[in-house]
Protein backbone atom coordinates (compact mmCIF):
# COMPACT_ATOMS: atom_id res chain seq x y z
CA UNK A 1 0.00 0.00 0.00
CA UNK A 2 1.00 3.51 -0.77
CA UNK A 3 0.68 6.34 1.55
CA UNK A 4 -0.15 9.20 -0.57
CA UNK A 5 0.28 12.11 2.56
CA UNK A 6 2.20 14.71 2.01
CA UNK A 7 2.93 17.54 -0.15
CA UNK A 8 0.75 17.97 -2.78
CA UNK A 9 0.17 21.01 -5.59
CA UNK A 10 -2.41 23.62 -4.35
CA UNK A 11 -5.32 25.58 -6.15
CA UNK A 12 -8.52 26.85 -5.15
CA UNK A 13 -11.11 28.45 -6.79
CA UNK A 14 -14.35 30.19 -6.34
CA UNK A 15 -16.44 27.19 -7.63
CA UNK A 16 -15.95 23.26 -8.84
CA UNK A 17 -16.85 24.79 -12.29
CA UNK A 18 -13.43 26.89 -12.82
CA UNK A 19 -10.13 25.37 -14.28
CA UNK A 20 -7.69 25.50 -11.33
CA UNK A 21 -3.97 26.83 -11.68
CA UNK A 22 -1.27 25.43 -9.04
CA UNK A 23 0.77 27.78 -8.06
CA UNK A 24 1.14 27.00 -4.63
CA UNK A 25 1.54 23.25 -2.02
CA UNK A 26 -0.07 21.67 0.13
CA UNK A 27 0.12 19.18 3.64
CA UNK A 28 -2.04 16.15 3.13
CA UNK A 29 -3.39 15.49 5.41
CA UNK A 30 -4.97 19.55 6.15
CA UNK A 31 -7.99 21.89 6.14
CA UNK A 32 -7.31 24.83 3.71
CA UNK A 33 -9.53 27.35 5.94
CA UNK A 34 -8.09 27.03 9.21
CA UNK A 35 -6.91 29.95 11.51
CA UNK A 36 -4.65 32.56 9.74
CA UNK A 37 -4.86 30.81 7.13
CA UNK A 38 -8.21 31.25 5.34
CA UNK A 39 -10.51 30.76 7.96
CA UNK A 40 -13.61 30.94 7.57
CA UNK A 41 -13.53 30.92 3.81
CA UNK A 42 -15.52 28.64 1.76
CA UNK A 43 -14.07 27.72 -1.32
CA UNK A 44 -12.81 24.80 -3.64
CA UNK A 45 -9.27 23.28 -2.88
CA UNK A 46 -7.68 21.67 -5.88
CA UNK A 47 -4.65 19.29 -4.88
CA UNK A 48 -2.40 17.55 -7.29
CA UNK A 49 0.35 14.78 -7.44
CA UNK A 50 1.88 12.18 -10.01
CA UNK A 51 2.65 8.31 -9.31
CA UNK A 52 4.42 6.13 -11.60
CA UNK A 53 2.19 3.10 -11.71
CA UNK A 54 2.51 -0.47 -13.27
CA UNK A 55 -0.63 -1.76 -15.44
CA UNK A 56 -2.76 -2.83 -12.80
CA UNK A 57 -6.09 -1.87 -10.97
CA UNK A 58 -5.83 -0.09 -7.99
CA UNK A 59 -7.89 1.60 -4.91
CA UNK A 60 -7.45 5.41 -4.05
CA UNK A 61 -8.75 6.51 -0.58
CA UNK A 62 -9.75 9.00 1.47
CA UNK A 63 -10.29 8.50 4.84
CA UNK A 64 -12.08 11.55 5.78
CA UNK A 65 -12.69 14.50 4.01
CA UNK A 66 -15.48 17.84 4.40
CA UNK A 67 -17.68 18.97 3.38
CA UNK A 68 -17.59 17.35 -1.01
CA UNK A 69 -14.74 15.22 -2.68
CA UNK A 70 -14.01 14.17 -5.77
CA UNK A 71 -11.13 12.31 -7.29
CA UNK A 72 -9.56 12.55 -10.71
CA UNK A 73 -7.38 10.11 -12.77
CA UNK A 74 -5.79 11.93 -15.62
CA UNK A 75 -8.82 14.46 -16.30
CA UNK A 76 -11.41 11.45 -15.54
CA UNK A 77 -13.61 11.82 -12.40
CA UNK A 78 -13.06 8.58 -10.43
CA UNK A 79 -15.49 9.25 -7.59
CA UNK A 80 -17.56 11.69 -5.85
CA UNK A 81 -18.70 11.59 -2.55
CA UNK A 82 -20.81 14.63 -0.19
CA UNK A 83 -20.55 12.04 2.92
CA UNK A 84 -18.18 14.38 4.93
CA UNK A 85 -16.60 12.55 7.41
CA UNK A 86 -16.99 8.97 5.87
CA UNK A 87 -13.60 7.59 4.10
CA UNK A 88 -14.04 7.90 -0.04
CA UNK A 89 -12.79 5.03 -2.13
CA UNK A 90 -12.42 5.31 -6.06
CA UNK A 91 -11.08 1.74 -7.54
CA UNK A 92 -9.85 2.10 -11.67
CA UNK A 93 -7.57 0.62 -13.60
CA UNK A 94 -4.66 2.15 -15.51
CA UNK A 95 -1.77 1.36 -18.33
CA UNK A 96 1.78 1.23 -17.24
CA UNK A 97 3.06 5.22 -16.23
CA UNK A 98 3.15 8.23 -14.87
CA UNK A 99 -0.46 9.24 -13.72
CA UNK A 100 -2.12 12.46 -12.64
CA UNK A 101 -4.04 12.43 -9.42
CA UNK A 102 -6.30 15.09 -8.82
CA UNK A 103 -8.78 15.74 -5.24
CA UNK A 104 -11.18 17.99 -5.44
CA UNK A 105 -12.44 19.07 -2.07
CA UNK A 106 -14.31 22.13 -1.25
CA UNK A 107 -17.02 23.33 1.84
CA UNK A 108 -19.53 25.02 0.06
CA UNK A 109 -23.18 24.55 2.53
CA UNK A 110 -25.43 26.30 -0.17
CA UNK A 111 -25.93 22.98 -2.03
CA UNK A 112 -25.05 20.05 0.38
CA UNK A 113 -27.29 17.25 0.59
CA UNK A 114 -26.32 16.74 4.47
CA UNK A 115 -24.72 20.05 6.17
CA UNK A 116 -26.83 22.96 7.23
CA UNK A 117 -25.37 26.84 7.68
CA UNK A 118 -27.11 26.30 11.25
CA UNK A 119 -25.72 24.06 12.60
CA UNK A 120 -23.90 24.14 15.76
CA UNK A 121 -20.22 23.61 14.02
CA UNK A 122 -18.02 24.69 11.93
CA UNK A 123 -17.37 23.10 8.67
CA UNK A 124 -13.57 23.15 7.79
CA UNK A 125 -12.70 21.82 3.98
CA UNK A 126 -9.85 20.08 3.16
CA UNK A 127 -8.84 16.36 3.75
CA UNK A 128 -8.82 15.21 7.30
CA UNK A 129 -7.42 11.86 7.28
CA UNK A 130 -4.53 9.56 5.22
CA UNK A 131 -4.70 9.10 1.22
CA UNK A 132 -3.91 5.78 0.35
CA UNK A 133 -3.40 3.99 -2.69
CA UNK A 134 -3.56 0.01 -3.05
CA UNK A 135 -3.60 -2.46 -5.48
CA UNK A 136 -7.53 -4.36 -6.15
CA UNK A 137 -6.53 -8.34 -5.90
CA UNK A 138 -8.67 -10.58 -7.53
CA UNK A 139 -10.72 -12.53 -5.27
CA UNK A 140 -9.36 -10.39 -2.45
CA UNK A 141 -11.89 -9.90 1.09
CA UNK A 142 -13.95 -6.86 0.69
CA UNK A 143 -15.22 -6.59 3.57
CA UNK A 144 -14.56 -9.08 6.80
CA UNK A 145 -17.14 -8.72 10.01
CA UNK A 146 -16.94 -10.28 13.36
CA UNK A 147 -19.79 -10.20 15.68
CA UNK A 148 -19.82 -11.06 19.00
CA UNK A 149 -22.31 -13.01 20.05
CA UNK A 150 -22.22 -14.57 23.29
CA UNK A 151 -19.73 -13.31 26.33
CA UNK A 152 -19.72 -16.62 28.09
CA UNK A 153 -18.66 -19.05 25.24
CA UNK A 154 -16.98 -16.80 23.08
CA UNK A 155 -18.90 -17.41 19.88
CA UNK A 156 -18.72 -15.36 17.19
CA UNK A 157 -20.74 -14.45 13.76
CA UNK A 158 -18.13 -14.03 10.68
CA UNK A 159 -19.46 -12.17 7.59
CA UNK A 160 -17.09 -12.33 4.66
CA UNK A 161 -17.64 -10.23 1.17
CA UNK A 162 -15.70 -11.91 -1.28
CA UNK A 163 -15.61 -14.05 -5.19
CA UNK A 164 -13.06 -16.14 -3.34
CA UNK A 165 -14.66 -19.89 -3.27
CA UNK A 166 -12.76 -20.78 -0.56
CA UNK A 167 -12.06 -19.36 3.01
CA UNK A 168 -8.70 -20.29 5.53
CA UNK A 169 -9.60 -19.09 8.41
CA UNK A 170 -7.55 -18.45 11.89
CA UNK A 171 -7.84 -17.07 14.72
CA UNK A 172 -5.37 -15.18 16.76
CA UNK A 173 -2.64 -16.72 13.89
CA UNK A 174 -3.40 -20.40 15.64
CA UNK A 175 -3.82 -23.39 13.49
CA UNK A 176 -6.07 -22.65 10.09
CA UNK A 177 -9.50 -24.13 8.91
CA UNK A 178 -11.00 -24.26 5.72
CA UNK A 179 -14.42 -23.20 4.94
CA UNK A 180 -16.31 -23.72 1.52
CA UNK A 181 -19.29 -21.99 0.27
CA UNK A 182 -20.19 -20.30 2.99
CA UNK A 183 -19.81 -16.40 3.65
CA UNK A 184 -21.50 -16.25 7.02
CA UNK A 185 -20.67 -18.56 9.81
CA UNK A 186 -20.30 -19.06 13.47
CA UNK A 187 -17.58 -20.14 15.63
CA UNK A 188 -16.20 -19.94 19.14
CA UNK A 189 -12.57 -18.20 19.60
CA UNK A 190 -10.68 -20.48 21.51
CA UNK A 191 -9.04 -19.58 24.94
CA UNK A 192 -10.90 -15.95 24.75
CA UNK A 193 -10.85 -13.14 26.80
CA UNK A 194 -13.19 -10.51 27.06
CA UNK A 195 -13.21 -7.07 26.22
CA UNK A 196 -14.66 -4.46 28.93
CA UNK A 197 -12.81 -0.88 29.53
CA UNK A 198 -11.43 -2.22 32.76
CA UNK A 199 -9.86 -5.00 30.34
CA UNK A 200 -9.99 -4.20 26.89
CA UNK A 201 -8.25 -7.59 25.37
CA UNK A 202 -8.46 -7.88 21.81
CA UNK A 203 -8.61 -11.24 19.36
CA UNK A 204 -7.50 -11.30 15.60
CA UNK A 205 -9.37 -13.40 12.83
CA UNK A 206 -7.65 -13.67 9.80
CA UNK A 207 -9.37 -14.89 6.10
CA UNK A 208 -7.02 -15.13 3.38
CA UNK A 209 -4.97 -12.37 3.35
CA UNK A 210 -6.90 -9.99 5.85
CA UNK A 211 -6.63 -10.05 9.46
CA UNK A 212 -9.08 -7.69 11.39
CA UNK A 213 -9.02 -6.60 15.26
CA UNK A 214 -12.30 -7.61 17.51
CA UNK A 215 -13.54 -7.96 20.60
CA UNK A 216 -15.77 -10.23 22.43
CA UNK A 217 -18.31 -8.27 24.28
CA UNK A 218 -22.16 -8.48 24.59
CA UNK A 219 -24.21 -5.58 24.98
CA UNK A 220 -27.65 -6.38 26.53
CA UNK A 221 -30.40 -3.30 26.48
CA UNK A 222 -33.56 -5.42 27.16
CA UNK A 223 -34.45 -4.09 30.83
CA UNK A 224 -33.70 -0.69 32.20
CA UNK A 225 -30.15 -0.57 32.67
CA UNK A 226 -27.49 -0.77 29.99
CA UNK A 227 -25.58 -4.28 30.44
CA UNK A 228 -22.24 -4.78 29.16
CA UNK A 229 -20.76 -8.80 29.73
CA UNK A 230 -24.18 -9.19 31.87
CA UNK A 231 -23.04 -6.29 34.55
CA UNK A 232 -24.71 -2.77 34.64
CA UNK A 233 -22.54 -0.42 32.87
CA UNK A 234 -22.55 3.47 34.11
CA UNK A 235 -21.24 5.63 31.13
CA UNK A 236 -19.49 8.46 32.11
CA UNK A 237 -18.51 10.37 29.71
CA UNK A 238 -17.94 13.65 27.52
CA UNK A 239 -19.16 14.94 23.48
CA UNK A 240 -15.61 15.51 21.27
CA UNK A 241 -15.27 17.28 18.64
CA UNK A 242 -12.60 16.48 15.89
CA UNK A 243 -11.59 20.08 15.90
CA UNK A 244 -8.75 22.12 17.05
CA UNK A 245 -8.11 25.90 15.39
CA UNK A 246 -4.49 25.42 13.77
CA UNK A 247 -5.97 21.86 12.21
CA UNK A 248 -9.25 22.15 11.87
CA UNK A 249 -11.47 18.91 11.44
CA UNK A 250 -7.49 17.44 9.86
CA UNK A 251 -6.60 16.83 13.65
CA UNK A 252 -2.79 14.85 13.88
CA UNK A 253 -2.99 11.51 15.61
CA UNK A 254 -1.00 12.44 18.12
CA UNK A 255 -3.66 15.43 18.97
CA UNK A 256 -6.24 12.73 19.28
CA UNK A 257 -4.06 10.31 21.45
CA UNK A 258 -3.48 12.69 23.63
CA UNK A 259 -7.26 13.55 23.94
CA UNK A 260 -8.50 10.55 24.68
CA UNK A 261 -5.49 9.19 26.64
CA UNK A 262 -6.47 12.15 28.61
CA UNK A 263 -10.04 11.69 28.84
CA UNK A 264 -9.55 7.87 30.05
CA UNK A 265 -6.94 9.15 32.26
CA UNK A 266 -9.36 11.99 33.89
CA UNK A 267 -11.77 9.13 34.74
CA UNK A 268 -13.99 8.74 32.25
CA UNK A 269 -14.95 5.97 30.15
CA UNK A 270 -17.05 6.59 27.25
CA UNK A 271 -17.15 9.53 24.37
CA UNK A 272 -19.94 10.58 21.99
CA UNK A 273 -17.97 11.48 18.86
CA UNK A 274 -20.21 14.36 17.54
CA UNK A 275 -21.88 14.93 15.38
CA UNK A 276 -20.17 12.67 12.31
CA UNK A 277 -18.45 9.42 11.77
CA UNK A 278 -15.48 9.13 13.54
CA UNK A 279 -11.81 8.36 12.30
CA UNK A 280 -10.47 4.47 11.93
CA UNK A 281 -7.19 5.83 14.05
CA UNK A 282 -9.53 6.90 17.14
CA UNK A 283 -11.53 3.84 17.24
CA UNK A 284 -8.28 1.57 17.35
CA UNK A 285 -6.87 3.54 20.07
CA UNK A 286 -10.78 3.52 21.98
CA UNK A 287 -10.52 -0.34 21.68
CA UNK A 288 -6.95 -0.47 23.40
CA UNK A 289 -7.41 1.88 25.87
CA UNK A 290 -11.42 0.63 26.80
CA UNK A 291 -12.53 4.04 25.88
CA UNK A 292 -16.75 3.23 24.91
CA UNK A 293 -18.14 5.35 21.88
CA UNK A 294 -21.43 6.49 20.46
CA UNK A 295 -20.70 7.36 16.96
CA UNK A 296 -23.40 8.96 14.46
CA UNK A 297 -23.83 9.84 10.88
CA UNK A 298 -23.35 13.78 10.14
CA UNK A 299 -26.94 15.52 11.36
CA UNK A 300 -28.43 18.18 13.50
CA UNK A 301 -31.49 19.78 14.41
CA UNK A 302 -32.82 18.59 11.39
CA UNK A 303 -36.32 19.13 10.94
CA UNK A 304 -39.24 19.51 8.43
CA UNK A 305 -40.53 22.54 9.33
CA UNK A 306 -40.05 25.59 11.62
CA UNK A 307 -38.41 27.82 8.73
CA UNK A 308 -35.62 25.12 7.87
CA UNK A 309 -34.85 23.48 4.97
CA UNK A 310 -37.52 20.82 4.97
CA UNK A 311 -35.12 17.93 5.56
CA UNK A 312 -37.77 14.89 6.76
CA UNK A 313 -40.11 15.60 3.58
CA UNK A 314 -37.18 16.35 0.75
CA UNK A 315 -35.80 12.75 -0.40
CA UNK A 316 -32.19 13.99 -0.19
CA UNK A 317 -31.18 14.36 2.78
CA UNK A 318 -32.34 11.25 4.34
CA UNK A 319 -31.06 9.21 1.33
CA UNK A 320 -27.64 10.48 2.08
CA UNK A 321 -27.98 10.45 5.84
CA UNK A 322 -29.02 6.62 5.40
CA UNK A 323 -25.96 5.81 3.10
CA UNK A 324 -24.04 7.20 5.51
CA UNK A 325 -25.41 5.45 8.73
CA UNK A 326 -24.66 2.17 6.33
CA UNK A 327 -21.25 2.73 5.35
CA UNK A 328 -20.43 4.18 9.08
CA UNK A 329 -21.82 1.34 10.50
CA UNK A 330 -19.85 -1.15 8.10
CA UNK A 331 -16.19 0.33 8.61
CA UNK A 332 -16.75 0.49 12.68
CA UNK A 333 -18.64 -2.81 13.20
CA UNK A 334 -15.76 -4.48 14.72
CA UNK A 335 -14.23 -2.07 17.29
CA UNK A 336 -15.68 -3.55 21.05
CA UNK A 337 -15.40 0.17 21.67
CA UNK A 338 -18.41 1.00 19.55
CA UNK A 339 -21.36 0.85 21.52
CA UNK A 340 -23.95 2.50 20.51
CA UNK A 341 -25.14 3.26 17.15
CA UNK A 342 -26.54 7.14 16.97
CA UNK A 343 -28.18 8.96 14.52
CA UNK A 344 -29.96 12.49 13.96
CA UNK A 345 -29.08 14.71 17.03
CA UNK A 346 -32.11 16.78 18.16
CA UNK A 347 -34.35 16.17 15.23
CA UNK A 348 -37.92 17.46 15.93
CA UNK A 349 -39.07 14.17 17.33
CA UNK A 350 -41.63 15.48 19.12
CA UNK A 351 -43.72 15.87 15.99
CA UNK A 352 -45.23 12.95 14.11
CA UNK A 353 -43.30 13.79 10.81
CA UNK A 354 -40.17 12.50 12.33
CA UNK A 355 -41.08 9.35 13.29
CA UNK A 356 -40.63 7.64 9.69
CA UNK A 357 -37.37 9.10 9.37
CA UNK A 358 -36.16 7.63 12.81
CA UNK A 359 -37.68 4.41 12.15
CA UNK A 360 -36.41 4.19 8.56
CA UNK A 361 -32.84 4.81 10.48
CA UNK A 362 -33.23 2.60 13.41
CA UNK A 363 -34.45 -0.10 10.98
CA UNK A 364 -31.25 0.33 9.01
CA UNK A 365 -29.01 -0.21 12.09
CA UNK A 366 -30.66 -3.33 13.30
CA UNK A 367 -30.62 -5.11 9.96
CA UNK A 368 -26.82 -4.39 9.82
CA UNK A 369 -26.11 -4.62 13.41
CA UNK A 370 -28.21 -6.57 16.17
CA UNK A 371 -25.46 -6.26 18.47
CA UNK A 372 -25.45 -2.64 19.44
CA UNK A 373 -28.60 -0.85 20.66
CA UNK A 374 -29.99 2.59 18.36
CA UNK A 375 -30.72 6.13 20.11
CA UNK A 376 -30.85 9.25 19.00
CA UNK A 377 -30.36 12.24 20.90
CA UNK A 378 -33.65 13.86 22.35
CA UNK A 379 -33.79 17.92 22.91
CA UNK A 380 -37.57 17.14 23.41
CA UNK A 381 -37.89 14.39 26.41
CA UNK A 382 -40.84 16.15 27.64
CA UNK A 383 -43.11 14.83 24.71
CA UNK A 384 -40.73 12.87 22.90
CA UNK A 385 -42.90 10.72 20.09
CA UNK A 386 -40.17 8.40 18.95
CA UNK A 387 -38.65 7.13 21.33
CA UNK A 388 -40.14 3.48 21.33
CA UNK A 389 -38.95 3.48 18.12
CA UNK A 390 -35.06 3.21 19.59
CA UNK A 391 -33.68 1.29 22.46
CA UNK A 392 -31.89 3.77 24.44
CA UNK A 393 -33.90 7.08 26.10
CA UNK A 394 -31.05 9.50 24.89
CA UNK A 395 -31.50 13.52 26.48
CA UNK A 396 -30.05 16.39 25.30
CA UNK A 397 -30.68 18.34 28.61
CA UNK A 398 -29.18 21.92 30.16
CA UNK A 399 -30.47 22.57 33.41
CA UNK A 400 -29.28 25.75 34.85
CA UNK A 401 -27.71 27.18 31.67
CA UNK A 402 -30.20 27.51 29.18
CA UNK A 403 -33.74 29.13 30.32
CA UNK A 404 -32.42 30.71 33.70
CA UNK A 405 -31.98 28.22 36.69
CA UNK A 406 -29.01 27.67 38.51
CA UNK A 407 -27.03 24.67 39.75
CA UNK A 408 -29.51 23.93 42.01
CA UNK A 409 -31.78 22.98 39.45
CA UNK A 410 -29.58 20.58 37.77
CA UNK A 411 -29.94 17.28 40.36
CA UNK A 412 -33.89 17.27 40.09
CA UNK A 413 -34.20 17.85 36.36
CA UNK A 414 -32.23 14.98 36.00
CA UNK A 415 -34.24 12.81 38.43
CA UNK A 416 -37.15 14.12 36.98
CA UNK A 417 -35.91 12.99 33.69
CA UNK A 418 -34.99 9.15 35.17
CA UNK A 419 -38.45 9.17 37.16
CA UNK A 420 -40.12 9.22 33.76
CA UNK A 421 -38.05 7.51 31.36
CA UNK A 422 -36.16 4.70 32.88
CA UNK A 423 -38.80 1.88 31.70
CA UNK A 424 -35.86 1.58 29.12
CA UNK A 425 -31.74 2.63 29.68
CA UNK A 426 -31.44 6.19 29.84
CA UNK A 427 -28.37 8.29 28.61
CA UNK A 428 -27.88 11.82 29.41
CA UNK A 429 -26.22 12.13 26.00
CA UNK A 430 -25.10 16.33 26.21
CA UNK A 431 -25.58 18.21 29.19
CA UNK A 432 -23.04 20.91 30.40
CA UNK A 433 -22.53 24.89 30.46
CA UNK A 434 -20.57 27.52 29.02
CA UNK A 435 -17.50 28.98 30.33
CA UNK A 436 -14.87 31.59 28.88
CA UNK A 437 -11.36 30.10 29.82
CA UNK A 438 -9.80 32.74 32.43
CA UNK A 439 -13.25 33.88 33.60
CA UNK A 440 -13.21 33.77 37.21
CA UNK A 441 -15.92 36.15 38.13
CA UNK A 442 -17.72 33.10 39.66
CA UNK A 443 -21.23 34.14 37.82
CA UNK A 444 -22.29 32.41 34.49
CA UNK A 445 -19.73 31.80 31.64
CA UNK A 446 -17.22 31.52 34.29
CA UNK A 447 -15.00 28.64 34.84
CA UNK A 448 -16.13 28.73 38.58
CA UNK A 449 -19.99 27.84 37.57
CA UNK A 450 -19.57 25.60 34.94
CA UNK A 451 -17.17 23.33 36.91
CA UNK A 452 -19.89 23.60 39.64
CA UNK A 453 -22.74 22.05 37.19
CA UNK A 454 -20.86 19.65 35.73
CA UNK A 455 -19.80 18.20 38.92
CA UNK A 456 -23.08 18.63 39.87
CA UNK A 457 -24.21 16.50 37.23
CA UNK A 458 -21.59 13.57 37.72
CA UNK A 459 -22.45 13.00 41.27
CA UNK A 460 -26.21 12.79 40.31
CA UNK A 461 -25.96 9.94 37.82
CA UNK A 462 -22.95 8.16 39.77
CA UNK A 463 -25.26 7.72 42.48
CA UNK A 464 -28.77 7.17 40.29
CA UNK A 465 -28.98 3.59 40.02
CA UNK A 466 -31.62 4.33 37.40
CA UNK A 467 -29.26 5.93 34.87
CA UNK A 468 -26.99 4.64 32.48
CA UNK A 469 -24.83 6.96 32.17
CA UNK A 470 -23.77 11.15 31.03
CA UNK A 471 -21.77 12.32 28.55
CA UNK A 472 -20.81 15.89 29.17
CA UNK A 473 -20.90 18.65 26.40
CA UNK A 474 -17.88 18.71 25.87
CA UNK A 475 -14.15 17.89 26.54
CA UNK A 476 -12.85 21.05 24.37
CA UNK A 477 -14.23 24.21 22.88
CA UNK A 478 -14.80 24.19 19.30
CA UNK A 479 -14.94 26.38 16.06
CA UNK A 480 -18.62 26.89 15.28
CA UNK A 481 -20.65 29.43 13.13
CA UNK A 482 -20.00 33.14 13.23
CA UNK A 483 -22.72 35.28 12.68
CA UNK A 484 -24.32 38.39 14.41
CA UNK A 485 -27.72 36.93 15.28
CA UNK A 486 -26.03 34.19 17.81
CA UNK A 487 -22.94 36.44 18.83
CA UNK A 488 -23.87 36.23 22.18
CA UNK A 489 -24.49 32.77 22.42
CA UNK A 490 -21.00 31.68 21.02
CA UNK A 491 -18.23 34.65 21.51
CA UNK A 492 -15.56 34.16 19.86
CA UNK A 493 -17.26 32.09 17.35
CA UNK A 494 -16.85 29.39 19.61
CA UNK A 495 -19.28 26.62 21.42
CA UNK A 496 -17.55 27.46 24.95
CA UNK A 497 -18.88 24.54 26.66
CA UNK A 498 -15.49 22.89 26.98
CA UNK A 499 -13.79 21.29 30.14
CA UNK A 500 -10.86 22.62 28.06
CA UNK A 501 -10.38 25.50 26.23
CA UNK A 502 -9.35 24.88 22.75
CA UNK A 503 -6.10 24.18 23.15
CA UNK A 504 -6.55 22.03 25.66
CA UNK A 505 -5.58 24.17 27.86
CA UNK A 506 -8.10 22.62 31.54
CA UNK A 507 -10.52 24.83 32.47
CA UNK A 508 -11.24 24.70 36.62
CA UNK A 509 -13.98 21.72 35.68
CA UNK A 510 -11.36 19.39 34.30
CA UNK A 511 -9.17 18.99 37.94
CA UNK A 512 -12.52 18.69 39.76
CA UNK A 513 -14.28 16.19 37.57
CA UNK A 514 -11.56 13.99 37.16
CA UNK A 515 -11.88 13.49 40.99
CA UNK A 516 -15.27 12.86 41.13
CA UNK A 517 -14.58 10.01 38.41
CA UNK A 518 -11.78 8.56 40.30
CA UNK A 519 -13.78 8.71 44.22
CA UNK A 520 -14.91 5.43 45.36
CA UNK A 521 -18.52 4.64 44.51
C1 LIG B 1 -27.22 20.87 21.33
C2 LIG B 1 -26.38 20.24 20.23
C3 LIG B 1 -24.92 20.50 20.37
C4 LIG B 1 -24.67 21.93 20.84
C5 LIG B 1 -25.36 22.15 22.17
C6 LIG B 1 -25.17 23.56 22.74
O1 LIG B 1 -27.63 20.03 22.29
O2 LIG B 1 -26.63 18.88 20.07
O3 LIG B 1 -24.29 20.27 19.14
O4 LIG B 1 -25.16 22.80 19.90
O5 LIG B 1 -26.73 21.98 22.00
O6 LIG B 1 -24.04 23.93 23.00
O7 LIG B 1 -26.16 24.26 22.89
Amino acid sequence: MLNLDGIWEFAETGSRGETPVYRSFFAVPGCFDVAGLAYPRKLCAWFRRSEFLEKGVYRMRIGSFGLRAAVFCDGVKLAESALAWSPLEAEFSVERGMREFVIRVDNFTGDHPLFRDFYDFYPFGGIFDHVTLESVLPDEICSLQILPLDHRTGEVEIRVETTADQLRIAFDHGSSETVAGQKVFRRRVPDFKLWSPEEPNLHLLTVNEKTAAFGIRTLDWSGPRLLLNGKALKLLGVNRHESHPEFGAATPESLIASDLLRIRKAGFNFIRGCHYPQRKFLFDLCDRIGLMVWEEPLAWGNNALEGRPADFTQGEFLDALAEQLALTIRNSINHPSLIIHGFLNECGSSRAWARPAVRRMAELCRAMDPTRPTAFASNRPDDDLCFDLVDLHAINIYPGWYRGGDVADVAPAIRNHLEKLSSRPVIISEIGASAIYGDHSGVRWSEEYQAALVCEVLRTVKEDARCSGAALWMFADANTYINNVDALARPRGFNNKGLLDEYRRPKLAWGRVSEILHEKQ
